[in-house]
């Protein structure tokens, strides 16, 4: 766990290198062994001075997560963060010079480890990322963090990077004052002995008489402008969803005016009762550990063997096929992009080619770079192109006939025994893959608008999809640096059924007279991304138009209209309002601003009396835990974390939650089910819980226990 060794100078090098995993963590195991290598070395007259680093790529990567969930309660949590402070502060007072030499990345207790040493030198490591994440896991900084960080490099530079928890680059930390040196990784141990053969001091700068925080204390009037400007962008940004980053703020605030062992008491205090929210248990379970799981593949058939992918191909050079032709060329495939007409297919490899260039403004890649993976892109409209490909994905025009004249030509280029992937949004798999001579090959492969910033990708089986089929799919996913939630066939899939209750929710509540603001500012002050009508002018009111058209042609008698058709018809039909892309829809849009438009009230009179914003919030968010939960009862998502991966992913359901089902267990689920019937009984019988939910009621368990 910690190796040590004293060298012939008499400086003791303590090594953090957990055996069990590709990474060190804080766990009670691994704080033990390192409080047993410190005190020997302080207890041994002959060390004059300690180096701390680690024998894996990374320093420490924080805390063990795992300990949060298992630990709930207030004060086990407190306790845990005062363990590791106090440990961390007697060190650091101990009377022996302490280096941390940085190896790697070192983020939250891992740089907090670090601050607790007297100086700091990191390796010239373009891949090391040092930080205090902890507000992205819904916690904060327990281990000193918040106090040491102030007290290092002034409240102005710390306060941002800990309530956003930003990790930095070994040049940043540098420029910022985090570490004291940056030096080539061979000479990261030498240089950290030198500092202590040449005196190196035992005393952190907060412990030296007449300390002052540099650039001021919160008495400092600028600091305190500063401080409240923050705490307005912090309300802006969370809406009182989030009691981390305001918490953060406490302790700077509260802990830095205060002697050191006073702030780092008032941490553990904050941190033990922000640990223990509900916020912090849904950020990191599925925030961090089952988006970790996704990404990893956990769900794929286990004995197949791993597919390896030279070239690909895709079919229609639009937004979405350049896009994937992109994702497939960055990530170093060989890229066939066809479209119906070569002029097309090249407009598609432009769009390519804008994406690239903006990355290469960004810093993310260079002119080389850019060359290669355009190199990777070949344009066509010849179909015989496609030979060789081991996948070919669709992403042609949302009509079947389109689609199934694809599919059937490019069988005959490519032969029946490659991997068919079909980006449609709605169209049912098992359907489409009737065109395709072997069904079992024919798999969703639903990407996100826009692709580049997308994580998301949609796996749907089809009724004769197979598990090789699967795990190759999977493969290709993860070679894209994608990550994937799997689905199984259903009109709309998982994400298009569930996502389109959101802004047909907003649609039905403008048709009731709520005011439109109202409706857009509750949809935000949710944590979504955009408010419902705002998302509906994005998805384009003509699309939403045709789905509704063609699935009443699909169903007849049985289908059942969503209470926003009749806005959808009027704004397409009567208004010629569309959406963002027409420039009108709910909103106009013009010079790159979106206003309300104000011809909303005339077609939708504002109702004399309003909900409050809570009954919006929760119609909103309500509406689309209980599809989801539909689905889950439908086997379309197989289990309530693949829901709530797919909703973090996918449309960006509000994170606090946990996702869209962790959602029913956030509110409650005897309190959710009780507020659906309410809501059936006066807003619509959509709401009405599914039996699986009312029978939970009352039985004491969660939903994620139950299923
Ligand atoms: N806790 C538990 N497991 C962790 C972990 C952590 N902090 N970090 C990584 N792992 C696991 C991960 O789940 C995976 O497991 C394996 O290690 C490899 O990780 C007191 C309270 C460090 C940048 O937020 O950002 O400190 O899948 O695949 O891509 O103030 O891991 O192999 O079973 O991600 O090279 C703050 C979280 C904690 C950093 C490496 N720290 N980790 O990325 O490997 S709170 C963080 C990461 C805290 C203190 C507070 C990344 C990485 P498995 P990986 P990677």
């Amino acid at each position: 766990m910690i190796d040590y060794r004293v060298d012939d100078d008499g400086i003791a090098i303590v090594t953090w290198n957990n055996p069990d995993s590709p990474v060190n963590t804080l766990t009670d195991a691994s704080l033990a062994a390192y409080e047993t290598a410190m005190d020997r070395a302080l207890a041994d007259t002959a060390v004059r001075g300690i180096v701390v680093t680690s024998a894996k790529r990374d320093f420490i990567a924080g805390a063990d997560v795992h300990n949060f969930l298992a630990a709930r309660s207030v004060q086990e949590l407190e306790a845990r963060s005062r363990r590791a402070s106090a440990l961390i502060r007697r060190l650091e007072t101990a009377g022996k010079p302490l280096v941390a030499a940085i190896n790697g990345t070192a983020l939250g207790g891992g740089l907090e480890i670090t601050l607790g040493c007297h100086h700091r030198i990191a390796a010239d490591n373009p891949k090391t990322r040092l930080g205090l994440p902890e507000v992205t896991l819904g916690v904060l900084p327990g281990a000193g963090g918040t106090q040491r960080l102030p007290r290092l490099i002034g409240i102005r530079a710390a306060v941002p990077l800990m309530a956003e928890g930003k990790r930095l680059p070994v040049a940043d930390a540098l420029k910022a004052g985090i570490v004291h040196a940056v030096v080539p990784a061979d000479q990261l141990i030498d240089q950290a002995r030198a500092w202590i053969l040449a005196g190196g001091e035992a005393l952190q700068p907060w412990d030296r008489k007449g300390f002052r925080l540099p650039g001021g204390d919160l008495t400092h009037p600028g600091l305190q402008e500063f401080m409240s400007v923050v705490i307005a962008k912090v309300h802006e940004r969370t809406a009182g969803n989030y009691p981390a980053p305001l918490n953060i703020l406490s302790c700077v605030y509260e802990g830095t005016g205060s002697p050191i062992d006073a702030g780092l008491d008032i941490e553990s205090r904050y941190f033990g009762v922000t640990a223990a929210t509900v916020q912090a248990e849904n950020l990191i379970r599925s925030g961090f550990l089952a988006l970790n799981d996704a990404r990893k593949l956990k769900a794929r058939p286990k004995d197949v063997p791993k597919a390896e992918f030279r070239k690909v191909g895709v079919l229609g050079a639009g937004l979405m096929g350049s896009g994937i032709a992109h994702a497939c060329a960055s990530a170093g495939l060989e890229t066939v992009l066809l479209d119906r007409e070569q002029a097309l297919a090249e407009r598609g490899k432009a769009h390519a080619e804008k994406l690239l260039g903006r990355e290469v403004e960004r810093g993310r890649l260079d002119a080389d770079g850019r060359a290669a993976v355009l190199a990777r892109i070949t344009p066509t409209a010849d179909y015989a192109t496609l030979a060789g490909c081991e996948l070919v994905i669709e992403a042609v025009f949302e009509q079947r006939e389109i689609k199934a004249e694809a599919t059937r030509r490019t069988a005959e280029a490519t032969g029946p025994d490659v991997l068919f992937g079909s980006n449609t949004s709605t169209l049912p798999i098992t359907g489409l893959a009737e065109h395709w001579p072997r069904p079992d090959n024919f798999i969703g492969l639903h990407f996100f608008s826009p692709v580049h910033r997308m994580a998301l990708v949609e796996v749907i089986r089809g009724r004769q999809t197979s598990d090789a089929c699967l795990a190759q799919a999977l493969d290709f996913v993860a070679r894209i640096g994608k990550t994937p939630v799997v689905v199984n066939d259903s009109r709309g899939f998982f994400t298009s059924r569930v996502f389109t209750t959101y802004f047909e929710e907003g649609m039905a509540l403008l048709a009731e007279g709520v005011a439109p603001a109202l409706i857009e500012n509750a949809g935000r002050q949710t944590g979504m991304p955009l408010g419902p009508l705002a998302v509906a002018d994005e998805v384009a009111l003509d699309l939403l138009h045709k789905v509704i058209t063609q699935t009443r042609a699909d169903l007849g008698s049985a289908y059942t209209a969503p209470a926003s058709a009749p806005v959808i018809e009027l704004f397409v039909e009567k208004l010629g309002r569309v959406g963002k892309k027409a420039g009108k829809g709910f909103y106009d849009y013009a010079d790159g601003q979106r206003r309300l438009w104000p011809g909303l009230a005339e077609q939708f009179p504002v109702a004399a009396t309003q909900p409050d914003v809570a009954a919006v919030k929760q119609r909103l968010l309500h509406i689309q835990a209980l599809e989801a939960m539909r689905c889950l009862d439908q086997g379309v998502v197989g289990s309530t974390t693949d829901a709530d991966v797919a909703s973090l992913l996918g449309w960006g359901f509000p994170p606090w939650t946990g996702g869209v089902l962790s959602y029913v267990d956030t509110v409650g689920l005897d309190r959710f089910v009780a507020e659906c019937e309410s809501l059936a009984a006066h807003a619509g019988d959509r709401f009405a819980p599914p039996d699986s939910l009312s029978k939970l009621a009352g039985s004491g368990r969660s939903l994620r226990d139950a299923r």
